[in-house]
């Protein structure tokens, strides 16, 4: 009886290293890694799902992003119209790396989706999309933004 508990609390103790250990490697942040975007406009033919590339950083020490696919980019503006409040937006126009607030210089917050958020990643959650490639206007979307984690292997 002894040992079958013994042996109970060692499994459980190596199931909570084991979870502990993968909750470590999900939760690194890799600044530097693609993004998956799906989810945008509730449609899986939304037009900014799929792959987004690391492109580097704007001022404020966000990443910034591209589409793998569109003339789309990713960023964080700490005001897009010089007041604003700070958002990750997604439009397709590519954002200055130098400037600290309107980083298109349109003196506009004209996007096409926007979170309202000041994360130092672009992260999951209801993102406000304009969605007419799929007959919609704008649309709270749940969208899903997952790093694209990438191995290396040699022969
Ligand atoms: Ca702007």
């Amino acid at each position: 009886m002894m040992q079958a508990i013994g042996s109970r609390a060692r499994q459980s103790m190596r199931v909570f290293l084991l979870l502990s250990l993968s909750a470590l490697i999900v939760g690194a942040e890799d600044v530097s890694a693609n993004l998956q975007v799906s989810g945008d406009c509730n449609d899986e033919s939304g037009p900014h799902n799929g792959l987004w590339l690391y492109m580097g950083q704007t001022a404020s020490g966000r990443p910034y992003y591209k589409h793998s696919e569109q003339p789309y980019y990713m960023y964080y503006d700490p005001a897009c119209d010089g007041q604003a409040e700070g958002r990750w937006v997604m439009d397709s126009e590519a954002p200055s790396v130098t400037a600290e607030a309107d980083l298109d210089e349109d003196t506009h917050c004209f996007y096409h989706s926007r979170y309202l958020d000041s994360s130092m990643m672009p992260s999951s959650g209801v993102w406000r999309s304009y969605c007419a490639e799929v007959g919609l206007g704008w649309v709270d979307s749940n969208v899903v933004i997952t790093q694209v984690v990438t191995t290396t292997t040699t022969t």
